[in-house]
Parts: C-alpha cells; structure tokens; sequence
C-alpha cells in the first residue's frame, strides 16, 4: 500500500479564537503568567516598531522586523528554563530579551558593534544568518548538555523556509538518532523573502517534515500565545527526557522581510488584512480584559513603559565606545592563532586601508 501524504495527520493547538474567545477548556496558566505574556508581547511590538523607526531615520542598520509573530517568539521563550538555550536567526529579537539577552546589545548588533553578539551570560547564541546552520550549532549544544548532563535543552529557531534547506534535515537526522534535548521550533510565517510557503515546499505541513526522522512534531496556532507556551511547556518535557520535537507555529510576518524589501511589490494585500484580524496582541488582550484581569488604563501604562524601556537600551547603545577594528581578533577564537596574533599586530601598525 502507497502511503499518500495527505495520510499524515498532525494535531494542530489554538485556544484562543481571533476574537480572543476561549475555544475548549482554558489551559492551566496562572493570571499572573498570563500577565507577564502580554507584557512582554507588548515589549517586543514596541522594540519592534522604534527599530523599523530607528532604520528609517539611519539611526541603526539592517532590521528584520518580527511583528505579527509575538505570541510564537514569546510563548516559547516564556516557558524556557535559565539553563536551557536559545539558537536564534534573525527575527528572534523578542525570544532572545525574554530569555535575559540585553535589548542594548540587540542594537549594538544593529549597528555593527562587537558588542551586539554578547549574551552577558544568558543563554543566547549569536544571531544566525546562513539560513539553518543555526540547527547544527544547536545540535552540538544540545548534545554537549547531553554529555554534561546539564539537564538543558536546546531551541533552535528557523523559518518556513529555513526547512527547505540540507543543515536542518542533517539536524533532524542527528538529533533524533542521538536522543539529543533539542527543540526545533519553526516560525511558519508563511514567507520567505518574497518565496510564498506554497513555492517553497510541497510538504503539506512542516510538523510532518520531523516525521521521516522518526520525531514527534506538532502544529500550533503560532499566534495564541497560550496555545504556544503551554505547548512548548509538553516540548521541553519531552526533550528534556532526551526526545527532541518539533514545534510549526503557523503565524505571519506583518511587516517586510527585512527593512531593504517591500511586501507591496510581491504580497497580495488581502492576505495580510486577514492575519491583521488574527493579530496575536489584539486577541490576547481581549481576553484578558474579558477575564477582568486587565483594562485600558493599564495597556496605556504598559505601552508607555516598554517604550521607555526601549529608548533607554538605544540610549546606551549609541553612547557605548565604538569597536575598534582590532577588537575583531579577540572574538574569533579563545585562544588567538598566531596568524592572527600577526594581522592584529600589522592592523595596529599600518591601520585599515
Ligand atoms: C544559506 C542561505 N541561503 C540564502 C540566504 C538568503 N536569505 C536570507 S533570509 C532568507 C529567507 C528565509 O526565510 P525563512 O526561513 O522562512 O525565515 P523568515 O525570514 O521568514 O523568518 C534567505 C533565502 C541566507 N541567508 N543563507
């Protein structure tokens, strides 16, 4: 018998309705966790929105933007535990901050700096840009803690699009054939650059993608954070137990891919009018304010606070020392090579052309 592929089925969780509605039962999170969710979702949008600002005046370079995809990155990031680590790529600003990286640093990053890849001690690797080598640092890392016995897990971060390429399959392999704790969280926001879902692969979910390795997998609305965070909660469980998972947050990326492109040239307008609707702070709220754990006044106070914390970290930022082209040899490797021992040496005598 042909096995089709429409024959896998994969669960797919949501709690909240677009209209912040509870679906079926409510899940088991406390008022005061669902509090910290929201806020933090609001950081991130905020964050968010100054630093497309910030591109625009000239202020910092290159910006991926992240709204419409709170819920996933926050969700996630919540339910991690201080040991545990975070591999992201690009978009994952909001994960990192919950997860203790400095928001100041994150600008550094935007602007060049050494800086702006030191975790001070949280447990964030680097931004990734090669589109899924992320997976096979997390892989390492994971099997690291394994060996250690850390009791962490790994989570890596990668996009629709980032599972059509070879390092995240060679992670998948790796990692379910060597019982890694290791969580492959995948952002579905239905775009690559300007590459629809549909284009990119003909695998009618990515959750379905683990399978061929022999890995549990899930599908989760990517913008109800509860269903997220109570997910992602089973996740860590799982892996921590030495079964990785993998976790497809369908949501959508609101903005451009990057503050160099414009969606308007490739992306049917419609389409995004109906994911505004599923907007994952609009229902989120509306569920708090009906549970009457939340009200106007203190989503004013909350937008006002997160955008004050903002202006602080760019504040520091901008007055932080700038790099200087020697610093570069210091970060490369824990102990310097000779070779490189001589290049810093000749860049101190000659300076940069
Ligand atoms: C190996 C590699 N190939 C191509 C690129 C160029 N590139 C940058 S982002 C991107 C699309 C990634 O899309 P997706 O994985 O869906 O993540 P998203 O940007 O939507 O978060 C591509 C092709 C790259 N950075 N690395």
């Amino acid at each position: 018998m042909w096995m089709e592929p429409n024959e896998v089925t994969i669960e797919k969780v949501q709690y909240l309705d677009e209209n912040g509605k509870i679906r079926a039962a409510a899940p088991d999170i406390r008022d005061d966790e669902l509090i910290t969710l929201y806020k933090w979702m609001v950081q991130a949008r905020v964050f968010d929105q100054r630093a497309l600002k910030l591109q625009r005046q000239g202020r910092i370079g290159t910006y991926a933007p992240m709204i419409g995809q709170e819920a996933a990155q926050i969700g996630s990031a919540c339910a991690l535990g201080k040991q545990d680590w975070i591999y992201p790529s690009y978009r994952e600003g909001a994960a990192c901050f919950v997860h203790g990286f400095p928001m100041k640093n994150f600008f550094l990053y935007t602007m060049g700096h050494l800086k702006g890849t030191d975790a001070e001690g949280a447990h964030v690797f680097p931004v990734q840009i090669i589109i899924g080598a992320q997976c096979l640092h997390a892989v390492g890392g994971a099997w690291a803690g394994k060996y250690h016995k850390e009791n962490s897990v790994s989570v890596t971060y990668i996009g629709d699009g980032g599972t059509s390429e070879g390092d995240f399959h060679e992670a998948m392999n790796f990692a379910s054939v060597y019982k890694l704790p290791l969580i492959f969280f995948v952002q579905n926001n239905h775009w690559a650059i300007s590459v629809p879902r549909s284009k990119q692969t003909a695998s009618k979910t990515i959750a379905q993608k683990a399978v061929a390795y022999g890995m549990a997998s899930i599908q989760v609305d990517g913008n109800d954070v509860l269903a997220v965070y109570t997910t992602m909660k089973q996740a860590l469980e799982r892996a921590r137990q030495g079964k990785p998972v993998l976790i497809e947050a369908v949501t959508y990326r609101q903005g451009p891919h990057t503050t160099a492109d414009d969606p308007m040239k490739y992306r049917d307008p419609q389409e995004l009018e109906q994911w505004l609707a599923k907007d994952p702070l609009k229902r989120m709220k509306a569920f708090m304010i009906e549970k009457r754990i939340w009200n106007e006044a203190l989503d004013k106070a909350e937008f006002e606070l997160a955008e004050q914390k903002v202006k602080e970290a760019f504040e520091l930022a901008v007055n932080a020392p700038k790099s200087t082209t020697e610093e570069i040899f210091d970060v490369v490797y824990e102990q310097r090579t000779n070779q490189l021992t001589e290049q810093k040496n000749s860049i101190a005598r000659e300076g940069v052309l």
